[in-house]
């Protein structure tokens, strides 16, 4: 339950920092139309990163086509694979159009998530996803970009666990944030919802 409440209140605070920037560009664009960033411009941006199989990734990797980032970590109890499946799910209704978009896993944990523990990980999931790392820059910077919340939270014994942002991210083929993708239907509606951005 504590977890649950934490990510809530994850989940209310990137909703309320979202809904801030909407608001700072209603405002600024009520007084300069034709001279602002629109909101999705705030979210996401360029990348460096390292897939799990060693390949540097960027986001002009992703350039013409929709896709999908959630960050989190593979030691994540819960959230992390849950929302991997929905999305394996999904991309398994996709079928072979599953090439057309992208699914990025990135981890906020790069000290334990190096890119062969992400190759692992993944081996369960659908083999279209692309899990990034880097090093904790790198990590550091697009985080911000996509304004996640992560937290390393000590659970004993030098262990630890992972406070972080539970959204996935849907990009347009230009690489600008659309919305939320809400994963909580069914694999065929969020497929056809994705197929939208194609
Ligand atoms: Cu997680």
């Amino acid at each position: 339950m504590v977890v649950r409440a934490r990510l809530v209140l994850i989940v209310a605070a990137f909703v309320a920092g979202l809904l801030s920037v909407f608001a700072v560009v209603v405002i600024v664009s009520g007084r300069e139309p034709g001279a602002v960033a629109t909101p999705a411009a705030a979210i996401g941006g360029p990348f460096r990163l390292i897939d799990q199989n060693g390949r540097t990734v960027t986001e002009d990797d992703f350039k013409g086509r929709p896709f999908l980032v959630f960050f989190g970590y593979t030691h994540c109890p819960d959230v992390c694979p849950t929302t991997l499946f929905d999305i394996s799910e999904m991309l398994g209704k996709l079928g072979p159009d599953a090439e057309r978009v992208g699914a990025l896993f990135i981890t906020v944990d790069p000290e334990r998530d190096t890119p062969e523990q992400l190759k692992d990980y993944l081996s369960s999931f659908n083999p279209r996803l692309t899990g990034l790392t880097g090093d904790p820059a790198a990590i550091e910077a697009v985080a911000r970009e996509y304004r996640v919340y992560a937290k390393k939270v000590p659970t004993g014994n030098g262990e630890y666990a992972m406070d972080h942002t539970a959204l996935t991210y849907l990009m347009n083929k230009d690489g600008r944030f659309v919305a939320p993708f809400n994963l909580k239907r069914t694999p065929e509606d969020a497929a056809a919802d994705l197929r939208r951005y194609f």
